[in-house]
């Protein structure tokens, strides 16, 4: 499709059921992968195997049902560790991102934050990487402090500088913005951060699904995913760690499976990762997690990234040309995730999404929970497209058709 196309795309395509499905009679083009990823069928019989063959639950049964069932489940934190470039003891299961991001606030922010903190985060944040700092500065009497953005929307380093002269106790960044794409060089955020004591959490939402990512070479203390957007289920994620600050935390749920031992006045914790993965886990979808992160490997990530890129290239080529298309954040492909924030003149991104689902083309309007962005962008919401590893250029011509066909209704 694209003239040097790193992957079979239509082999690609056929593991995904969904996309056979049409809407309102046109093929579906689905661009909304920066909300949630279709899921191949590997995925998908991944779950169905589970619950049909070997459910049971883990790390307490000696029946056949419940080892198996044990031994899928830490398979795929092993997997989900190595894909990232982690520990499987550093890899804690969580809900996603956004879960995430609060277990730090509570198990690490508990601990370590005190009155008159400062905490900083960057106005590009998705609120998961912004609300949970706002409690925790709400509760410890600490400042929130944000670092601002460039004009091309990448995160002005002069800013980033004048926030640790307050040598803040957390700096936390995303890897990669899910309205701008623009990819952050988080390895030297964290670095700068470090060296004024901070401690550093990067939300890998929009990363860890689209290029490869080195938990241990960006040396950030807690690094945040979540399955659903890396072709996995939902309900399913991770807080990425390195052990001892895990053993040194506290933790974030009581309750079953979390123990050592129990008294009526007080409780010793498991080791990590168990300390934090309290009552009946998402088994499921941890082994769901799992088989996404297989298929990923085996179309392989620098492939991912690449056809990402070069359908990112021919997008803004091919949209810039279209009457009243402005788009926000960086242009240039090395710098940017696989999504594209956009307005079309002054029509409604709600309204042109509407007109786009009606030829089959599903993208997401609206603020992206990125308010404090969209204020920053002096907009109240964009639309966005954006990509994963089954779109091709067909999806685009789609999309830019979608686009013409609104620009006369509006006339623009
Ligand atoms: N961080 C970023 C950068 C995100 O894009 C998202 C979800 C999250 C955190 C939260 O992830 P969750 O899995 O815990 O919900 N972003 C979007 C989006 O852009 N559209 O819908 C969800």
């Amino acid at each position: 499709m694209l003239k040097t196309e790193p992957i079979d795309l239509e082999a690609i395509r056929r593991d995904f059921p969904i996309l056979k499905r049409e809407v309102n009679g046109k093929r579906l083009v689905y661009l909304d992968n920066a909300a949630t990823t279709q899921k191949p069928r590997q995925v998908i019989e991944a779950l169905v195997d589970y619950y049909s063959r070997y459910n049971s639950n883990v790390h307490r049964s000696v029946h056949r049902l419940g080892e198996e069932a044990t031994e899928a489940y830490e398979g795929a934190r092993e997997k989900a560790a190595r894909f990232v470039g982690a520990s499987p003891k550093g890899l804690v299961f969580t809900r996603g991102t956004t879960e995430s991001t609060n277990l730090v606030r509570f198990s690490w922010g508990e601990k370590f934050v005190k009155k008159g903190d400062t905490l900083v985060t960057t106005l590009m944040e998705h609120h998961s990487n912004i609300v949970p700092w706002q409690l925790l500065a709400k509760r410890k009497e600490a400042n929130l402090r944000f670092v601002s953005l460039t004009p091309e929307g990448t995160l002005d380093i002069a800013s980033l500088e004048e926030v640790l002269r307050d040598s803040p106790a957390l700096v936390a960044v995303t890897h990669c913005s899910n309205v701008l794409g623009t990819i952050n060089d988080v390895a030297k955020v964290c670095s700068m951060a470090r060296k004024v004591g901070a401690a550093t959490v990067v939300d890998g939402a929009q990363a860890v699904p689209h290029f490869p990512v080195d938990f241990a070479a960006i040396g950030c203390d807690f690094y945040a995913f979540s399955g659903h957007k890396m072709l996995g289920p939902t309900g399913i994620g991770a807080l990425v760690s390195r052990k001892e600050l895990l053993e040194e935390i506290d933790p974030f749920h009581g309750g079953g499976e979390m123990i050592k031992e129990v008294f009526l006045d007080h409780s010793t914790w498991n080791d990590v990762p168990y300390k934090f993965e309290a009552g009946t886990v998402n088994i499921a979808d941890a082994i769901g997690l799992g088989a996404a992160v297989d298929y990923l490997t085996h179309v392989g990530m620098d492939k991912v990234r690449e056809h990402e890129m070069a359908l990112l290239r021919y997008t803004l080529e091919s949209l810039t040309g279209v009457k009243g298309f402005k788009h926000y954040g960086p242009r240039e492909p090395e710098n940017k995730g696989g999504v594209l924030s956009f307005n079309l003149g002054d029509v409604h991104p709600h309204d042109l999404a509407t007109i786009l689902d009606e030829e089959g083309i599903a993208i997401r309007s609206g603020h992206h929970c990125a308010q404090p962005l969209m204020r920053w962008l002096d907009v109240s919401a964009t639309s966005r497209a954006s990509f994963h590893v089954y779109n091709g250029q067909d999806d685009v011509d789609a999309l830019k058709a979608g686009l013409e066909k609104a620009g006369r209704i509006f006339r623009l």
